[in-house]
């Protein structure tokens, strides 16, 4: 194995109340010094069962352009469906560490169990393992990065994909609704039925130091939406304001979270949501993001009606909007980001 698990050093650091240098962030960075303690703002909550769709449309559009993020309930998948996929996660990392490490990532591949994500800054790294596989397309998955273990793992995940495909489309219906298009025309921009699913599971270990440790680091997602589920314990934050805000554990809510691709094909009306998590010092926080993105070959920019003079947005103002933001698959995106080179 060549990377070491935070899941190892965290059962070695349990007994020591110290965690090693590199795992200890910059002050600027330190939960404990960072998150707001005041009067704490809310991430809007939004009820899919409310029978005015209008007022659906209203509220999502209105939580995309001011948070870029906010959570939903009464979603359609049931809370069995959720205990079910997590439970089935939960049982892979329990696993004698030699069992995860047989669908540990290769080289070449985003795939597979593992711990270092991109380079990171500073040398300091996240309190955090995972796993990553596609769900979707059918076409697109490679079942050599499911756990096999447990049995029912594989079944889950199949059934949580297809759920999750009908929320998903009615959240791009909603979103492009709420730009003044017709309810297709988002996800369309944004690959259609080619739209790939990648499950990751995000797993933080008891962290003796969470004041000083963060779990994923800051980042927005380059997805076009992101769909979490979380476990019962906090630790996901959100930026606004110059501050650091706690999203509020909801049971089976699900996390919807504006990605990178979304904010370009809108031309910037709706924000990608900085974020990050912290860690918890008795108790092992786990997360369910299923990244929704574009095919790699497939060509994203600000969707045209949005940028024209006398879209429904502008008229009136007088003025022609531009374009904010370059045309480019998604690959080059990605390959961009992973670099930190301008896009
Ligand atoms: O665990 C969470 O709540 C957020 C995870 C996240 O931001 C990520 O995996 O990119």
């Amino acid at each position: 194995m060549e990377v070491e698990r935070v899941q190892a050093i965290a059962s070695l650091s349990k007994t020591l109340h110290t965690i090693p240098s590199e795992y200890i962030r910059s002050e600027k960075e330190q939960p404990a010094i960072t998150t707001f303690h005041g009067v704490v703002l809310e991430v809007p909550v939004i009820d899919l069962s409310e029978p005015n769709q209008d007022n659906i449309v209203k509220q999502i559009s209105e939580a995309s352009r001011d948070w870029g993020i906010f959570q939903v309930v009464n979603h359609g998948i049931t809370n069995e469906l959720i205990s079910k996929l997590q439970q089935v996660g939960k049982e892979f990392f329990e696993l004698p560490q030699e069992e995860r490490e047989k669908i540990a990532k290769t080289d070449d591949s985003i795939e597979g169990y593992g711990t270092k994500l991109q380079k990171e800054v500073e040398g300091k790294k996240g309190w955090v393992d995972h796993l990553f596989h596609k769900i979707w397309p059918p076409s697109a998955i490679n079942y050599q990065f499911w756990p096999k273990n447990p049995p029912s793992y594989r079944e889950t995940n199949e059934e949580y994909a297809e759920t999750l495909r009908g929320v998903s489309k009615k959240m791009f219906d909603y979103l492009s609704l709420g730009l003044g298009l017709e309810a297709g025309e988002l996800e369309k921009a944004a690959g259609g039925d080619d739209i790939v699913y990648l499950m990751k599971i995000n797993y933080y270990p008891p962290c003796p130091r969470p004041d000083l440790a963060l779990g994923v680091v800051a980042h927005t997602d380059m997805s076009i939406l992101t769909i979490l589920v979380p476990n019962e314990v906090q630790g996901l934050q959100v930026f606004r304001d110059d501050f650091w805000y706690d999203v509020k554990y909801i049971p089976n809510a699900l996390i919807i979270h504006i990605g990178d691709q979304a904010e370009i094909l809108s031309n910037g009306k709706y924000k990608s949501v900085f974020h990050r998590t912290t860690v918890n010092k008795e108790q092992t926080r786990m997360s369910w993001p299923v990244f929704l993105e574009p095919p790699p070959e497939h060509v994203v920019g600000p969707i045209p009606k949005l940028v024209n003079k006398g879209n429904e947005e502008n008229s009136g103002k007088g003025e022609e909007e531009t374009s904010k933001y370059k045309t480019k698959s998604y690959k080059d995106y990605v390959y961009c980001k992973l670099n930190k080179l301008p896009q």
